[in-house]
């Protein structure tokens, strides 16, 4: 047996230093880090479990092609060889913006980077853009601030409150969690804004529960009661904001009595936390559920800005921290995607990928490949995406397992996990160390790495000298604009993980990176491109006061967030007992529609529906709120997105996944009866 450093390579915000167990050539168990500055050893189960997804029986080992609607075994040789001459017959005959390359971030792997070199290099495909996760507010910050940096995650200790608004640390960012329990010990204050009473809220002093999508109007009340008090810093917002008179005449327009209404916060919550606010450093940790509202990037906004007005930025114990894109920013991804070779291309959003699928002229979507994602399960409105998928001549997937996606291909490729391929690990979304993840075990059957197969392809399309490199010259070349910190493929080795030079406490010069060198509560970047660039009351899309007659046929909201023991659809089939839909719902709800835990019942809208089994959330949950984990994939009887809209939100192509009105009812169970 031998154990050996490595990452965690899933989409998370921790990015979790290993240690991994390796025994006859097989991983046999996952450990925590202990010397990992961050993550000290801690992780979670769907970490650990990264084992079982790389020894399960039902990985994918050959290559498959579907004839007559069945997946037949085929050599690498015919699959690569097919599939490159159909990339190379599209290119000809309708142009390379014929091929789309749908993806998301399953694997946080530097050279994960190189499918872009890839598709660069044939000449520029349809590519997406924009961000189902976080979009709206990634554009938000850089509005506001100029870019999306955190503070380090060891400042935490300078922070007198700490408001953790709308992020569900305690499932999905558990170092963070931890250090909450921590701050906690140490006398800090912890406040938790969500509509949800998560467990995060059962350790927080107080539980504030939101009606969803008005987190905005939450930030300007508490403002409004802040410069009531004379809470604010006026030398911050005097000398290194604009705008500012613009939020003064907007909070004009609106009375407390109106905002906790809207809201459904008391006022005298709304007050405690405007002292709160005024009582500084305080640090607010946002998450990423609230910003998938048709109003998300507003939202942000407003808290942005309650986090500036305040005095809470730039100094220690304060931020607006909501992502870390210093992170991803300090590695030399353009050296590895190459754009440059790229001649034409097409962009579609990652929203509206299978509406732009299914409407495409000029050219038509003939081909399309997939990697590192699961749209049928991840993307919203299923219904469309299937639609989408059955339009398309040719389907790649390549992937480690039969997904809902996978199903729908004519060609299916088997690929690595993180322990049979040799990569760097970073997340842009919490802390700012980066992981070193060695090649331990060989992978199963014939499955090869992305790598791999990009190379193959290359070679066969005519460009093979532009992937003639090994593997620790892919790294080099994407660690190059680290060399002057002293981080190299071999320190990282040898090490396991280093820290990248990234400022700890961001914007502490208040050298804004926006037009203007200032925090812009106002911001010239949005008018820019045409937007009038000021804080607004905007609502979201699906709600009684936007969409009234909807509002009455769909009385509730749903949600349908991250899922505890999964990352998104990964885990679900790994699980010891089979997974069922649960659907909480708010005891309001549960009692009008005369519903009991463990009652079978169908949730729909105009979308589509989905059944599963009630589980009544007693305590400090808004009201008229059902939520539905997301990411069970359809033989399990998910997935949810049959029910979300595909809309995006006001900026940052982002989604509006949680803006969706559904309604609930009994039904009768097909196991049951
Ligand atoms: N266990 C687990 N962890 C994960 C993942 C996973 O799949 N499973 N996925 C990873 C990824 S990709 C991401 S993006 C992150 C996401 O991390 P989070 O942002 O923590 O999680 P989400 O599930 O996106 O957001 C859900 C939280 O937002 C709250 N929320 C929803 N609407 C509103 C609102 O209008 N206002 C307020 N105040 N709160 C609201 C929900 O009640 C919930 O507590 O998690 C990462 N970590
Ligand atoms: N309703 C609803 N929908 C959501 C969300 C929500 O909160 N609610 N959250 C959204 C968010 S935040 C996100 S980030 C997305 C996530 O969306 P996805 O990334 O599509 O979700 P996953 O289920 O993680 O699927 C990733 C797939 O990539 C495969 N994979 C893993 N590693 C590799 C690799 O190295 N190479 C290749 N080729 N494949 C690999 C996995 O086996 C898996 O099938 O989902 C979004 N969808
Ligand atoms: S999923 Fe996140 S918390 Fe869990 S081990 Fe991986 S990085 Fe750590
Ligand atoms: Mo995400």
């Amino acid at each position: 047996m031998s154990v050996h450093l490595s990452s965690c390579s899933l989409n998370c915000w921790d990015n979790c230093g290993f240690k991994v167990e390796v025994e006859n050539g097989k991983v046999s168990k996952i450990d925590g880090n202990p010397d990992h500055p961050i993550t000290k050893g801690k992780i979670c189960g769907r970490g650990r479990m990264l084992a079982e997804r790389t020894n399960s029986p039902d990985r994918l080992q050959f290559p498959l092609k579907k004839l007559d609607g069945e997946f037949k075994r085929i050599s690498w040789e015919q699959a690569l060889d097919e599939i490159s001459n159909k990339l190379y017959q599209y290119k000809n005959e309708f142009g390379s913006t014929s091929v789309l390359h749908s993806h998301d971030y399953a694997n946080g792997g530097l050279l994960k980077n190189l499918d872009q070199r890839f598709f660069n290099c044939f000449g520029g495909v349809t590519e997406l853009i924009g961000s189902i996760c976080w979009g709206s507010g990634i554009e938000a910050q850089s509005w506001d601030f100029g870019d999306a940096n955190s503070h380090s995650p060891h400042d935490i200790v300078n922070s007198k409150n700490v408001i953790v608004w709308g992020r569900n640390a305690a499932r999905t960012n558990m170092h963070l969690f931890q250090q909450l329990q921590q701050a906690k010990r140490r006398g800090t204050k912890l406040i938790v804004i969500d509509p949800i009473y998560n467990a995060t809220a059962k350790i927080a002093h107080q539980h504030i529960t939101i009606k969803p999508g008005m987190d905005g109007l939450l930030a300007a009340g508490i403002m409004k009661e802040m410069l009531r008090m004379n809470l604010e810093d006026r030398d911050f917002i005097a000398h290194h904001s604009i705008g500012f008179e613009d939020v003064v005449e907007l909070l004009d327009t609106i009375t407390l009595e109106r905002i906790s209404e809207l809201t459904e916060v008391s006022i005298i919550d709304i007050t405690e936390l405007a002292k709160i606010y005024g009582d500084r450093p305080t640090s607010t940790y946002l998450g990423l559920g609230m910003q998938r509202y048709h109003n998300g990037g507003n939202t942000i906004r407003w808290i942005d800005a309650l986090a500036a007005i305040s005095g809470n930025v730039g100094i220690t114990g304060g931020g607006a921290n909501f992502a870390n894109k210093q992170v991803g920013k300090s590695f030399s991804t353009s050296l590895l995607s190459l754009p440059e070779k790229r001649k034409n291309h097409r962009q579609f959003t990652m929203m509206e990928q299978a509406k732009s699928i299914l409407t495409a002229e000029d050219p038509a979507i003939k081909m399309m490949i997939v990697t590192c994602g699961n749209p049928l399960t991840q993307v919203p409105n299923t219904n469309e995406v299937k639609r989408a998928f059955h339009s398309v001549d040719t389907v790649v997937v390549i992937d480690q397992y039969m997904t809902d996606t996978a199903e729908l291909a004519d060609y299916v490729l088997p690929t690595t996990t993180v322990f049979e391929e040799e990569d760097v690990y970073y997340s842009s979304m919490y802390h700012h160390y980066v992981n070193y993840g060695p090649k331990l075990v060989d992978p199963p059957g014939e499955a090869k790495s992305d790598l791999w197969i990009w190379t193959e392809l290359a070679r066969r399309l005519g460009f093979g000298d532009d992937f003639d490199y090994t593997r620790e010259q892919w790294i080099k070349m994407g660690l190059q604009s680290l060399r002057d910190q002293g981080i190299t493929y071999e320190k990282l080795k040898e090490f396991g993980h280093l820290e990248l030079k990234v400022e700890d406490i961001p914007w502490s010069d208040y050298r804004f990176k926006t037009p203007s060198g200032k925090y812009e509560f106002t911001s010239s970047a949005a008018k820019q491109r045409g937007y009038d660039g000021k804080l607004s009351f905007s609502l979201p899309k699906e709600s009684e006061w936007t969409n009234p007659e909807l509002a009455k046929n769909f009385p509730y909201q749903l949600l349908t967030i991250h899922p505890l023991r999964s990352n998104h659809s990964q885990h679900y089939h790994l699980f010891k007992s089979e997974p069922k839909v649960k659907i909480e719902i708010s005891k309001d709800i549960a009692d009008k529609e005369n519903l009991k835990n463990g009652d079978y019942a169908v949730v729909w809208n105009e979308r589509g529906e989905i059944s599963g089994y009630i589980s009544i959330l007693e305590h400090g949950v808004h009201a008229k709120i059902i939520n539905i984990d997301e990411g069970v994939p359809a033989k399990f009887g998910g997935a949810v997105n049959k029910l979300t809209s595909s809309s995006l939100s006001d900026n940052g192509l982002g989604s509006t996944l949680y803006d969706c009105l559904v309604n609930i009812k009994a039904a009768k169970s097909h196991i049951n009866n």
